[in-house]
């Protein structure tokens, strides 16, 4: 009960061809999207923060980084004007994993800057810090996050009925 040589041969020239052209479409697929990109003006490298995960721009996955300050980013006429830290949304590559993401998350992100082309901003390369790790953002937001706090029950002093009021103020004054 020998299967015929030839009809093995058959069978796997048949199944090699068609593991061959699934192939051959599946690069065709995943190329299409990326060729259509023209090369990149800049490629950044910059750590921050998680802000926002789930947006889309286009097909592609979209999240908010709050980036620190990146002293060499070019403009689009090519000179080089700086960064501030900031919150900024950019399109992610579908390489790369969005979904283990949390908000918070310290991240190092590669991105491509392509100003005539959409999206601008493409995220290729995403690395999770340990976590806990400190990013500085320097002297421009990272502090009023905590200041707030602090103002916000420094000015509940006027006369107590407005809102969450601090008793250890109340009793000192
Ligand atoms: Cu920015």
């Amino acid at each position: 009960m020998k299967q015929p040589k030839g009809f093995l041969r058959g069978r796997l020239g048949w199944f090699t061809l068609s593991i061959l052209m699934a192939l051959v479409s599946l690069t065709g697929a995943c190329g299409s999207s990326e060729t259509a990109l023209p090369p990149a003006d800049a490629t950044y490298e910059v750590e921050g923060t998680i802000q926002r995960i789930g947006g889309s721009q286009g097909a592609y996955a979209e999240i908010v980084i709050r980036h620190r300050s990146i002293t060499d980013f070019r403009n689009r006429e090519g000179e080089v004007v700086g960064m501030e830290s900031m919150a900024m949304p950019f399109a992610v590559a579908s390489e790369i994993p969005v979904e283990g993401l949390a908000i918070g998350d310290p991240v190092s992100v590669a991105f491509e800057v392509r100003w005539e082309a959409d999206p601008v901003l493409l995220v290729t390369g995403l690395e999770l810090l340990p976590p806990g790790t400190r990013i500085d953002f320097g002297n421009s937001e990272a502090g009023p996050v905590e200041t707030e706090g602090t103002e916000a029950s420094a000015t509940g002093d006027s006369d107590g009925a407005d809102e969450s009021e601090p008793e250890v103020e109340a009793d000192a004054i």
